[in-house]
């Protein structure tokens, strides 16, 4: 009996069948954790979430941008303008694509297990949340996703704004902020403010007093481990203790790794295109 966390898929269905081989992955007795962005830019998201899907209570996903973003596309229609060399296109095309999305936007954004003392979540928490806040925040997200006031969330949930919370920020900058902070989130500035990159403007890395949100000193009691994945460029590496970081490029050509709660060892597969 085992539970394996895994970073990012976006698509990869070849690739998680070849990890779950890896680790002589068996249903019946064992469970798997996804950290987010389990779809879009690989091939095949459509194969992706029908398996991941179908596990059932042997799975546990949160969000990420990309799932967000094609949650974004299905509920707002704007998926009836892509065209077939998007590679949603065939999950948007699926008779079972409505069923898929029903069950995506029911995912949380931030899982927590009091048996393992085990937070997922994609990109980061912010490190002035302790465990009760950041279930809170997240909380206010999945509601919304799971009500018919998503369009009100899907209209708001773009753009890099607000980077701090203060007194004055409002119910929807706020809502953007969780969203920026757990599915976006790499660097920040000195003052912890979101430094989310945008177009034209410099990279938040040029700004010489940013720091990884894992680099500050965290709110969250030590001892919970945290699994985040978005940031393959870390590939895998993450120096602080506890902190465990899945996404290894999978869908760039590097590769796919499943960290075991229980033993705490990580299993990495190439996936270096033939
Ligand atoms: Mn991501």
């Amino acid at each position: 009996m085992a539970t394996y966390a895994i970073g990012d898929i976006q698509g990869c269905f070849d690739e998680l069948q070849q990890l779950l081989n890896h680790l002589n992955f068996e249903p019946a007795k064992d469970t798997l954790w996804f950290a987010g962005d389990l779809i879009n830019r690989g091939p095949k998201s459509l194969e992706t979430l029908c398996f991941i899907k179908q596990l059932a209570n042997k799975q546990v996903s949160v969000l990420g941008n990309h799932d967000l973003h094609c949650l974004n596309l299905y509920f707002t229609k704007e998926y009836k303008k892509i065209t077939k060399s998007h590679v949603l296109y065939p999950l948007f095309q699926n008779n079972q694509c409505a069923e898929l999305m029903h069950w995506l936007s029911n995912q949380p954004l931030l899982h927590y297990d009091s048996q393992v003392n085990c937070l997922m979540v994609h990109a980061g928490i912010p490190p002035d949340w302790d465990l009760a806040t950041c279930l809170k925040k997240a909380k206010e997200i999945e509601t919304l996703l799971q009500s018919d006031k998503r369009s009100y969330l899907f209209k708001n949930m773009y753009g890099s704004e607000p980077k701090k919370l203060t007194h004055n920020t409002s119910p929807t900058d706020s809502l953007r902020f969780t969203i920026n902070s757990f599915t976006r989130m790499r660097l920040l500035d000195a003052d912890k403010s979101l430094l989310i990159k945008e177009k034209g403007k410099p990279k938040p890395k040029d700004i010489k007093s940013s720091k990884p949100w894992f680099s500050f000193p965290r709110k969250l009691d030590k001892n919970i481990t945290l699994l985040f994945g978005h940031w393959a460029a870390l590939e895998g590496k993450c120096p602080i203790k506890n902190i465990e970081a899945l996404d290894t490029g999978c869908v760039w050509g590097k590769n796919l790794t499943a960290y075991c709660i229980e033993t705490k060892q990580r299993h990495c597969i190439n996936c270096h295109k033939k």
